[in-house]
């Protein structure tokens, strides 16, 4: 069949051409210049340990809700980032921005934003299932957690770019491209010793933008904490699937 999921359907109707604003064809250019091709002598930097130390390091994360306000060197901070920022992107667009916030009074007020749009998700937004799930994680709509590290992270999707020539230049599979840095960013994080929080504040994207001064074309994916958890941090004793349960082998 020739029938396309919903994703595909909507990846079509973003990116194909027959829809590209009325533009000629003729006039159709690719959006980065010609790339000469190079040797890649495959991985050449090898963990001591290889996967198994690297599964270690993975499985020791946990989203932490407790921060120290012990300071974290933002050199430390920079160079995750520059990690984050090596993950695939759809035609190489690269379409993140890494947002680091350190003052005190913009973390007070996106705590603000944060805390008094989940309140309205708690209290109104969210199911009566949806809640109930949540409740073994003890989350609620206040959130210490935003003051009390030494920095917050806010990760936007660039939607669309703008290409050399003035115009809209496309930004394919932007969403999974950010989710793929931000994957790379936890585990940099993890590397540095640092943890931080994943979370996806509903309905906080425009006034985030807003506050951060960012162009209509980025869209909030996701806000981290990040810091050193405190001494008498606890987190919930979850379980993760084995092996046998998340790998099929054909
Ligand atoms: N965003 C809310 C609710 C929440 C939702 C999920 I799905 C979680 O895994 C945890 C929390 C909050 O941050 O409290």
């Amino acid at each position: 069949s020739n029938k396309r999921s919903n994703d595909d359907e909507m990846i079509a109707r973003d990116y194909r051409i027959e829809d590209d604003h009325g533009e000629n064809e003729a006039d159709i250019t690719p959006a980065l210049e010609e790339i000469k091709m190079i040797p890649y002598r495959g991985v050449q930097v090898k963990l001591a340990g290889g996967a198994d130390e690297f599964y270690n390091l993975m499985n020791d994360r946990r989203s932490v809700r407790k921060f120290s306000n012990k300071a974290v060197d933002m050199e430390v901070i920079k160079k995750c980032i520059h990690a984050a920022g090596t993950s695939p992107s759809g035609a190489h667009t690269e379409p993140w921005t890494f947002c680091v916030v350190k003052s005190d009074e913009m973390k007070a007020q996106i705590r603000e934003i944060v805390e008094s749009e989940e309140y309205t998700n708690y209290t109104q937004r969210m199911s009566k299932q949806w809640t109930t799930d949540l409740e073994p994680l003890r989350t609620t709509y206040i959130k210490e957690y935003l003051t009390e590290a030494p920095y917050i992270i806010v990760v936007f999707k660039q939607v669309y770019g703008t290409r050399s020539d003035g115009g809209r230049k496309a930004h394919y599979y932007n969403e999974i491209s950010c989710a793929i840095s931000v994957g790379i960013l936890l585990c940099a994080l993890q590397a540095a010793g640092l943890s931080s929080l994943t979370t996806t504040p509903l309905n906080c994207g425009p006034a985030l933008r807003t506050l951060l001064n960012r162009p209509i074309n980025e869209k909030l994916l996701v806000l981290l904490p990040v810091g050193y958890s405190t001494d008498d941090c606890e987190v919930p004793s979850l379980q993760r699937k084995s092996i046998e349960e998340i790998m099929e082998v054909y």
